[in-house]
């Protein structure tokens, strides 16, 4: 059901010639950009005439309106089940907790006297948030969007999620719902590239977005890079991905659970063991067959998951090997099941988010850790951050200095702008002094 990479015996390879050696999805975003490039131009140009055609033509359903009423928004939370509620309401509490602790303070720095320069966070002002349809009806997906925007002070929040065909052609209730209790009430019945479009250029009925965040298929994905330099991304979600990191003291039931959580979510989803023993590496393997067969989604998504060339059981000489091994893969999530599980947590260099111990499965953080689930994949952990009220906010600089301070460093400035044959730079602050670089 799983395939096996053994490492042992020879030294590790560094960096990159690590890498290649795992396992990983083919996620094509380059591909899909040809096919979304006139979508999106067709968005610009016909608006919401567009986006009803699309909505026929992908979506199967007749729309009148891209923009949900109110009414349906408050009607889906009246109608939602009692439990799932609760469980959101606490969702959102300890996403709140954690993403308001996030909160950036202005700072200033005195690096002369008269000198000063002040870091001021100034939250996006409108930010269109995707939620996927389909396969993904995730609720908890906007919470994770919507909380981190909010807790930044964004002012303008939109939401997008594609018409379902069962729902009289409005996205899903329990999108809705989530909406509701968010307190967010502009949404529109739109999926895929053309959502993405819609609020990288507006339409007669969306202003455009400066932003646009969240989750989504590969079509969304592939727009999200056609507008990259024209709005604000978050990273391109390719499939989820776990990695877990463990030694001969886990428990063989709980890697394999964790394992097919996420292989859960998509027959590209990838599960990756990295082991030193050889023993929890093969009763993990043995528990995988009854709790495979013992779950839903096993023949379309976990199967296929688990048996595709993006996972794998890893085998090492040692938690040192393993370590860099799961440096150099950069997992969206990282379990650590290992004694002294902290201390390894702590020497994890690339991963969007650790899990530590026996008590903190990453489908806690997919829906109740506060942490946000919206985290780098395809390595993307080697450079980027999950979600983060630091996401939606810029760090502007504000410049203020003095006669006398300005006087003290003209000379410098002069000598780099010459230096750079930018004289008209220099002479910018010597026309402050007369023309002259004042003497020190
Ligand atoms: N594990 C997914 C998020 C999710 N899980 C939503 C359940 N619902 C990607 O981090
Ligand atoms: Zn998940």
């Amino acid at each position: 059901m799983i395939s096996r990479i053994d490492l042992r015996g020879d030294a590790l390879p560094e960096g990159g010639a690590l890498r290649d050696l795992l396992p990983r999805a083919e996620f094509d975003v380059e591909a899909a950009l040809e096919k979304v490039r006139p979508i999106c131009e067709d968005v610009h140009h016909r608006g919401t005439a567009a986006l009803i055609e699309y909505a026929q033509k992908f979506d199967g359903v007749e729309l009148s309106q891209v923009r949900v009423d109110t009414e349906a928004i408050k009607a889906a939370l009246e109608q939602l089940d009692p439990a799932v509620r609760a469980a959101l309401e606490e969702s959102i509490r300890r996403a709140r907790i954690v993403h308001r602790g996030q909160r950036r303070t202005e700072h200033t720095t005195q690096v002369v006297p008269g000198g000063t320069v002040t870091e001021k966070w100034v939250p996006v002002e409108r930010v269109g948030l995707y939620a996927p349809g389909g396969r993904s009806v995730y609720p908890s997906s906007v919470v994770m969007n919507v909380v981190p925007a909010q807790e930044a002070g964004v002012e303008s929040i939109a939401l997008a999620s594609p018409p379902q065909r069962e729902f009289g052609g409005l996205p899903h209730p329990t999108i809705l719902a989530a909406c509701a209790l968010l307190g967010v009430d502009e949404v529109y019945a739109v999926g895929g590239a053309q959502a993405v479009a819609m609020f990288a250029y507006g339409t007669e009925d969306c202003l455009p977005a400066n932003m646009v965040t969240g989750p989504g298929n590969i079509w969304v994905a592939a727009a999200k890079r056609y507008f990259t330099g024209k709005i604000g991304i978050d990273t391109e979600a390719g499939p989820t991905e776990i990695a877990v990191l463990a030694d001969s003291t886990a428990d063989p039931v709980h890697v394999a659970a964790d394992l097919i959580s996420q292989a859960e979510h998509d027959p590209l989803a990838a599960a990756v063991l990295v082991t030193d023993s050889a023993e929890l590496a093969d009763a993990v393997e043995k528990e995988l067959e009854p709790q495979v067969a013992a779950t839903k989604h096993v023949e379309d998504r976990i199967k296929p998951a688990l048996a595709g060339k993006q996972s794998a059981i890893v085998l090492v000489d040692s938690l040192e090997d393993g370590l860099k091994v799961v440096d150099a893969y950069g997992a969206e999530h990282l379990e650590i099941q290992t004694a002294d599980a902290a201390a390894w947590a702590a020497r994890v260099r690339n991963a969007g988010a650790i899990f530590v111990g026996p008590w903190a499965p990453v489908s806690l953080g997919d829906y109740c850790a506060g942490s946000n689930h919206v985290l780098p994949t395809g390595g993307c952990a080697c450079h980027s951050s999950g979600l983060s009220v630091q996401s939606f906010l810029r760090g502007i600089h504000i410049v203020d200095y003095t006669r006398d301070a300005l006087a003290e460093v003209t000379h410098h400035v002069v000598t780099l702008a010459e230096a750079e044959d930018l004289p008209a730079h220099g002479a910018a602050l010597k026309a402050r002094f007369g023309w002259k670089v004042p003497t020190q």
